[in-house]
């Protein structure tokens, strides 16, 4: 590669990812900030990236506060019932009085909804989730970020957070490169939010071989959003609490729409109902909560996993009934046409017609991720209203590091935020950002040449890795000095899928397997500094492996200092087979030390703030 081009931007926010939390960052972040320089650095392009691009066919999470469907009290009392006690109250209750009128800009930005043709009020799919036609729902959405941003760099991965030199822990920016043009870009801002979205892949998939790109959570979303504050020294919580989702077979089309609006149901291979039949089983390990209404979704895989395992598998979707009415048989359809259209050429293909066959389900690989049901990611700072004094150190949903924020999948305790939550989170995050930056005041951020050429040279090191390494090629692409993104990927997964509960051990591991996977993290970490990259794209692929990396090696620390099983049908402490809510009712914290690559582990208590 020739010389590399330098080019800078400054400005006061910085948005990293321009998801749904970015894209909401941006947008509110221009309302609070009319005079401040905002910049969105987006790997892909904003109008179709992220885990919307393909669209949705329903808003997740949507209280109906006008109507008095819900109140922020009841979603945080479903979240925290559906985490197994576990969240974040004060963060939840914030996202869920707010998330309405996110959803009313939606609606007002063009975003087409279902409505009730008798109450005129959107239609719900289930008590949280309300029906779109919402194919085009992140280009819509993209569009208020656009208005809304001074500067919008596309096809930019960022791959390390730029420190401050004045004052300790605060962060200062961040840089990264075009993957198009390998331009190396340095961003110095007082105050950024990562809204980079969760991990697929870190786990072995199902689909193997040229499908292996076919995911539930989307292929791209690659753990930046947490190996980026870990590089810092940011602490993360709940990390060990990667979920696993009952989806259609080999589409991973989601099954949402089908049990709430279209009201299927499951049954085992022999047309038998199975869920009944693992009640005694769950309530030794988890006690009351399997009595819990509705029951948690890690509780649901559970029966799910154990009928599988009986012999008694594949699991059918009951899907003859409902597809009788021409309504919900176009609804059932278009659901995936709108959101997952690889479930609707997987039926095609397979000559499975849901209204005469009722289709597999299967469970997914783990996804480690902040917005579904599942609660991963950085600590942040609670709001000053709600949040206890151990929750709260500042600023809003800001992280351990200072003017560094978090929205959507980055940010841990926040379960159940789905896409509307987690743009909401984003608002929430830039609200704050804001703030900070106006009690800066005069205070400027220090960031020396020195800081960011280092950097330069270990973004680029897999190029020069490659150019030098490929002298040295014994057959096709085999090079003894170099590592390529494909393979150091497939060893990751294999590291994470055999010893920490991933699909090949059905979700399983104990102490003996998480410290083994530690240490074969530990030397696949050393070999990535011997990764080669062809080309951009690679280098693309090679940062997105070592984020996903370093985010696995969060993960299984977590899974080992948790000693308990709090989500059977997540994954399984074999050694630890209950839920042990006398020692465990915590949530779990921990720290990376960027000089010494030492992770630190530590319990916070968790409060009820809702009864
Ligand atoms: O049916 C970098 N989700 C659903 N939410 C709903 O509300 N309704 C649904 O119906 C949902 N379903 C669903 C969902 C997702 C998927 C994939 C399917 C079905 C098939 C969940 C939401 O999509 C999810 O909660 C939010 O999108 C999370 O928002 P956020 O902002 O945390 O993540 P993002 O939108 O993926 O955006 C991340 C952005 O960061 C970029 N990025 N940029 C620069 N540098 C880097 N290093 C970067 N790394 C990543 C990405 O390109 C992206 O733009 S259902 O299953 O429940
Ligand atoms: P999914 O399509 O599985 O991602 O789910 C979409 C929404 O429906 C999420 O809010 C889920 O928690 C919820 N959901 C999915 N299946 C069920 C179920 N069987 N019972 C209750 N809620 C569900």
């Amino acid at each position: 590669m020739g010389k590399i081009n330098t080019v800078f931007e400054d400005c006061d926010i910085l948005v990293i990812g321009g998801g749904m939390g970015g894209t909401g960052a941006a947008y509110e972040a221009r309302y609070w900030g009319r005079d401040l320089k905002i910049v969105i650095a987006e790997k892909a392009n904003i109008d179709r990236s992220g885990a919307v691009a393909q669209g949705l066919y329903a808003i997740n999470c949507y209280m109906g506060m006008q109507w008095d469907e819900n109140q922020p009290e009841d979603h945080v009392r479903y979240a925290r019932n559906d985490l197994m006690g576990l969240v974040r109250e004060d963060l939840a209750y914030d996202m869920a009085r707010h998330v309405d009128s996110t959803v009313h800009k939606f609606e007002e930005w063009g975003l087409p909804f279902m409505k009730d043709p008798d109450t005129g009020r959107y239609l719900r799919e289930g008590k949280w989730q309300i029906m779109i036609h919402g194919e085009s729902y992140k280009p819509i959405v993209a569009e208020a970020a656009r208005k809304s941003a001074d500067k919008i760099f596309n096809r930019i991965m960022v791959t390390h957070l730029l420190m401050d030199e004045s004052k300790p822990n605060r962060v200062g920016g961040a840089v990264g490169f075009n993957v198009r043009t390998g331009d190396f870009h340095v961003f110095r801002a007082k105050a950024v939010v990562v809204g980079a979205g969760g991990a697929s892949h870190i786990f072995k998939p199902r689909s193997t071989g040229e499908g292996m790109g076919r995911t539930w959570y989307a292929p791209w979303s690659s753990a930046s959003a947490y190996a980026l504050p870990i590089q810092v020294g940011a602490k993360m919580t709940q990390m060990e609490n990667r979920i696993v989702l009952c989806r259609f077979k080999d589409g991973y089309g989601p099954v949402g729409a089908y049990f709430l609006h279209l009201k299927t149901y499951t049954q085992n291979a022999y047309g038998e109902e199975y869920e009944s039949k693992w009640y005694e089983n769950t309530r030794q390990m988890v006690g009351d909560y399997i009595d819990h209404h509705p029951t948690p979704t890690c509780l649901r895989n559970h029966a799910f996993i154990e009928e599988v395992k009986a012999g008694r598998g594949p699991i059918h979707m009951v899907t003859k009934e409902a597809f009788q009415d021409p309504h919900l048989e176009t609804v059932g359809w278009e659901n995936f046409l709108g959101m997952t259209v690889g479930q609707a050429v997987v039926w095609a293909s397979q000559d499975i017609d849901p209204k005469y066959i009722n289709p597999e389900l299967t469970t997914s690989e783990p996804y480690v991720m902040g917005s579904h049901a599942t609660c991963s990611g950085a600590w942040a700072s609670g709001p000053e209203d709600l949040s206890p004094d151990e929750y709260q150190w500042g600023y809003n949903r800001m992280m351990t590091v200072d003017g560094l924020f978090g929205a959507g999948d980055a940010l841990g305790g926040t379960a159940h935020a789905f896409s509307s939550g987690s743009f909401t989170e984003g608002r929430l995050a830039a609200k704050a950002a804001v703030k900070y930056i106006r009690d800066m005041r005069t205070e400027q951020i220090k960031i020396s040449e020195k800081q960011y050429q280092d950097l330069k040279t270990v973004i680029y090191k897999p190029m020069e890795n490659y150019s030098v390494g490929q002298n040295e090629i014994t057959g096709g692409t085999v090079s003894p000095s170099y590592l390529l993104p494909i393979q150091g990927l497939q060893r990751l997964e294999k590291i994470m899928d055999e010893y920490a509960g991933g699909i090949g051990v059905n979700y399983m591991t104990n102490e003996p397997l998480l410290l083994r996977g530690l240490e074969l993290l530990g030397t696949l970490q050393e070999d990535l500094d011997h990764i080669g990259a062809e080309d951009l794209h690679q280098l693309m692929r090679a940062w997105e492996l070592k984020h996903r990396a370093i985010a696995s090696e969060c993960v299984v620390q977590h899974t080992l200092f948790r000693k308990e099983t709090r989500w059977p049908g997540y994954y399984y402490r074999g050694d630890h087979m209950k839920l042990d809510d006398e020692n465990w009712h915590v949530l779990t914290l921990s720290r990376r030390d960027p000089e010494s690559g030492e992770w630190e582990m530590e319990k916070a208590p968790v409060y009820h703030i809702v009864d």
